[in-house]
């Protein structure tokens, strides 16, 4: 029989007295099977440790999950958790109107305890009447539990739904399979070995109710891979992202956070979410045109939809009052059709391709092994047109608006190329190059040292060798074709891109010549060359006016 926990100084019943109409206090809930068993192993969230005489089977388990399974498997289904919530949280009003949500659960292979104290931790914690159902994707499991055992158990769920695809769709794919289906107004997605806490649904809710262009996000707390105990995490942490597109999460300055007086209640906008638990607004999320389906199995969905919602209108939020704890582990614990990290690689090019603008040449300045691999991102047209048709901002106006805080520079160093043994300039002759006395206000001396590595001058490139021998000017090509093909010979190495190389680093070295050689200054002191490399030769040294990134 459910029994309903002894209320805490938060529950007020329906909630009227004190607040304003149409409004309650947020609520209190937490079901349980049974009475709970305060002794029980991982009760309310502590650490539990394996015995001796079990060390050996708890390390062969391991891998069925890469977390501590043998641990999940003693710890009770509906085991309590501490609240964590910030004071304050418990006294929330929300509005008695709220719109119901879908939850939607993918899985592949997921531990048969782990993902049964995910089912029963948002069916005990969730008010019933939000709940408009529970989908269970099954992302094509292999293991037998998970198949008549599972769909056997869930029976007493009359909201739990079993969503079987009939080949490995990957998560994104999976997660848009239950969106297909959902009936909810809101679609709230939720990893698989996930624990929320009281009080986890409603503040999510609420913030999607205030507008439908809301996505609102859970604090994640974390449930240890290896002691299976409940831990919070530090308050004030955005969602942020560093270069080549790594998720990060990063703390508000505590300057900051007193400067603007925010409290551990307030509502945090995030530059992006990280990727798994979320409450979206289904309308919306379907007229975002969900995930870019181009997308395969694992990873970049999360920089998709939050570029996605705050370039087209929306904001990601992250809500302190709502929190649901997630087992973090080292590795995937599935196989991946293809190998992982080429999946990651390739997701988040065709995420730069579409959404990042001129900035994509940061993105693959930092993963320029991309560069070089050639790598086939697919057909973006759809994902372009989308873009058109939703109005969206540029990604210039993302970094101003969401995230000023990232370090940003669209060329790696630019203004005047001065050569360290002569102390002249670079100077771009109609079409040719000479070495002339350095000016700061001469057009002609301006050159930028690009992510992509070329030594460029408007739409012109410093080439390595022209027809006469001497280094001359080419046109870079275009914006696509540049990271490819021909243009590659365009490329130079100049300081921290010499890091094999540190008595080379003032260098700027074409690697396209067969040895690599050299830009020097002409004893003329008029013009320049390409020779054979000398670290000594101040010649071949060079600085740009300035540097914004090593
Ligand atoms: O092919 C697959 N099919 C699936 O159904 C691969 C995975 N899955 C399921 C899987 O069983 C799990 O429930 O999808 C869910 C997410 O996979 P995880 O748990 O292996 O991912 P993760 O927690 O390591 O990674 C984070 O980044 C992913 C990038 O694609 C997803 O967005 C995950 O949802 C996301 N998890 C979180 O945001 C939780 C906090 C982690 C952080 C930071
Ligand atoms: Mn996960």
């Amino acid at each position: 029989m459910p029994v309903l926990r002894t209320p805490s100084p938060g529950w007020d019943g329906q909630g009227q007295a004190g607040g304003s109409p149409g409004t309650h206090r947020v609520l209190f809930l937490d079901v349980t099977l049974a009475p709970r068993d305060p002794q029980a192993p991982g009760q309310f969230g502590h650490p539990v440790a394996v015995p001796d005489d079990k060390q050996e089977e708890a390390k062969s388990r391991w891998k069925e999950g890469n977390f501590n399974v043998y641990l999940s498997d003693l710890i009770p289904v509906d085991r309590a958790i501490a609240d964590t919530r910030p004071a304050g949280c418990s006294e929330q009003r929300v509005h008695d109107d709220l719109p119901t949500t879908s939850i939607i659960m993918c899985f592949v292979d997921e531990v048969w305890s782990t993902l049964l104290r995910s089912v029963h931790s948002v069916l005990s914690r969730s008010p019933p009447h939000l709940i408009e159902e529970l989908i269970l994707v099954d992302d094509f499991s292999t293991k037998e539990y998970l198949k008549e055992k599972l769909a056997q158990y869930m029976l007493r769920f009359p909201k739990v739904k079993i969503l079987r695809l009939k080949k490995r769709h990957g998560l994104i794919r999976a997660r848009l399979a239950g969106a297909e289906i959902a009936k909810g107004a809101v679609l709230t997605f939720l990893d698989s070995h996930v624990e929320c806490n009281v009080g986890w649904l409603e503040p999510l809710l609420e913030r999607v109710r205030q507008s439908r262009a809301k996505v609102a996000c859970p604090v994640i707390e974390v449930i240890s891979d290896k002691d299976m105990s409940y831990m919070t995490v530090d308050n004030f942490q955005r969602g942020i992202f560093t270069w080549p597109m790594n998720f990060g999460w990063k703390q508000i300055p505590q300057e900051v956070i007193e400067k603007n007086k925010i409290k551990e209640t307030d509502i945090i906008r995030c530059p992006v979410m990280a990727g798994g638990l979320f409450s979206i607004d289904k309308k919306y999320f379907f007229e975002l045109g969900m995930y870019d389906p181009g997308l395969d199995v694992w990873g970049g969905e999360n920089m998709e939809i939050s570029f996605k919602v705050w370039m087209c209108g929306g904001e990601i939020e992250i809500v302190p009052c709502s929190r649901v704890g997630h087992i973090f582990r080292n590795d995937n614990p599935y196989s991946f059709p293809k190998d992982r990290v080429s999946t990651v690689e390739r997701n988040l090019a065709r995420v730069a391709e579409v959404w990042l603008d001129e900035y994509k040449e940061l993105f693959y300045g930092h993963a320029y092994h991309l560069v070089l691999k050639n790598l086939d991102v697919g057909d973006l047209t759809q994902q372009i047109q989308l873009r058109k048709k939703l109005q969206c901002k540029s990604f210039q106006w993302y970094l101003e608006n969401v995230y000023p805080d990232l370090d940003a520079p669209l060329v790696k160093a630019s203004g005047l190329l001065v050569n360290i043994a002569t102390a002249r300039c670079v100077t771009v002759e109609n079409t040719t190059l000479a070495l002339e006395t350095c000016d700061v206000n001469n057009k002609h001396q301006q050159f930028n040292y690009t992510w992509l590595r070329l030594i460029q001058h408007r739409e012109l490139c410093v080439c390595p060798a022209s027809s006469a021998g001497t280094p001359g000017l080419r046109r870079c090509h275009g914006r696509s074709r540049s990271l490819h093909g021909r243009s590659r010979s365009l490329t130079w190495l100049h300081r921290s891109l010499v890091t094999s190389q540190p008595h080379m680093t003032d260098h700027i070295i074409s690697r396209h010549l067969q040895p690599p050689t050299c830009l020097e200054a002409d004893p003329s002191h008029k013009a320049l060359r390409v020779n054979a490399c000398d670290s000594a030769n101040p010649y071949q040294k060079w600085r740009f006016g300035n540097y914004y990134a090593d």
